[in-house]
């Protein structure tokens, strides 16, 4: 985000992956099926997963999670290989492979998150303790950066809504703030890139929204540490810098939290940030985007959906000009 690129917002491709070829015929397979109505419901969404989760690492920790057929897209899942080595995470580094490099150094155990802020019940929670509040659900997103590119990663966690019902946010409560870690290993600390740590923020009604995941794992496994382990938020309408990663602090308060990309350029970057093809970044067009693992030369850029494709979260801003709250 901070580094020069050109108009279309691509930056140098890291080395793609070819679909084996049994993969991708099974998978075409698979969408005849669709097509010709002899797949429905559950047995599709159980064969969307177990193709998601393919090659997974094999050596993290599983998780386990009920899939939830109401928040499941059908794109092909990006491959765990990529999305755990493409990853924007700024404290570990400003390129791409550096989070998959430093971050797995970072303890995540003991591990602690505080709620705190206009709450009834302030509390802090272990991570024990965070996977036991509510079923873990899995659901498969899209993921849209600012940047242009996209994934799709089948997610573990549940609405953060399970978790604000808990603290009893008071009426005072308008906005909550995310903080970031910010741990002896995060070497990108040292560097003034971002004022840290790293905030993010979202008005109240965006934060109880379904789709609004704690989120404490992905492709079936706990979190690794460069996607945000051991607990992130992720808010799919929105470009991926408002999911933040590796969260310690969840604080409810009266008054727009500063979010540390507003804060860094606020030209570019505005509190609400939702996935929007008609409000370009003002150095690129938001109109497409490259799919990871569709980064082949003659690959075609896919067009970006308003909200990502949550089209459910129009409401939240009904009546609101979405070119001035960019
Ligand atoms: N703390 C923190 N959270 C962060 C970031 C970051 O630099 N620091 N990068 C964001 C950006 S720009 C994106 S696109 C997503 C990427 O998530 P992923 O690596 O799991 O795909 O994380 C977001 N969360
Ligand atoms: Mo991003």
């Amino acid at each position: 985000m901070l580094i020069k690129r050109n108009p279309n917002g691509i930056d140098i491709p890291f080395a793609s992956e070819i679909t084996p070829r049994a993969v991708f015929e099974s998978r075409r397979a698979f969408i005849q099926k669709i097509a010709a109505g002899s797949i429905a419901g559950g047995a599709l969404l159980e064969m969307a997963t177990r193709e998601a989760f393919a090659a997974t690492s094999g050596t993290v920790q599983k998780l386990a999670a009920k899939a939830n057929p109401a928040y499941v897209v059908l794109d092909k899942p990006t491959s765990y290989k990529d999305a755990t080595t493409y990853n924007n995470f700024y404290e570990f580094g400003t390129d791409k492979e550096s989070p998959a490099r430093y971050a797995p150094k970072m303890q995540t155990r003991p591990w602690t998150l505080a709620i705190e802020g206009e709450v009834r019940k302030p509390m802090t929670l272990d991570i024990d303790s965070l996977l036991k509040l509510a079923p873990l659900e899995e659901r498969i997103y899209r993921l849209r950066c600012v940047e242009g590119w996209s994934m799709v990663i089948p997610w573990s966690g549940y609405s953060l809504a399970e978790l604000i019902k808990k603290v009893e946010p008071t009426s005072n409560a308008k906005y909550v703030e995310f903080v970031t870690a910010e741990d002896k290993e995060m070497h990108g600390l040292r560097r003034p890139v971002l004022d840290w740590p790293y905030v993010e923020g979202l008005r109240i009604d965006e934060a109880l929204h379904p789709l609004t995941l704690l989120t404490l794992g992905m492709y079936g496994e706990v979190l690794p540490n460069q996607n945000g382990g051991p607990v992130r938020i992720v808010v799919p309408w929105k470009y991926g810098f408002k999911s933040a990663k590796s969260i310690v602090k969840i604080r409810f308060v009266k008054d727009q939290p500063r979010t540390a990309w507003n804060l860094a350029a606020p030209r570019e970057y505005g509190f609400y940030s939702n996935v929007n093809p008609q409000v370009d970044h003002p150095r690129w067009s938001q109109a497409s985007e490259r799919r990871i693992g569709e980064d082949g030369l003659f690959a075609k850029k896919r067009p970006t959906l308003m909200f990502n494709g949550y089209s459910q979260v129009a409401p939240l801003y009904a009546g609101m000009d979405l070119k001035k709250f960019f």
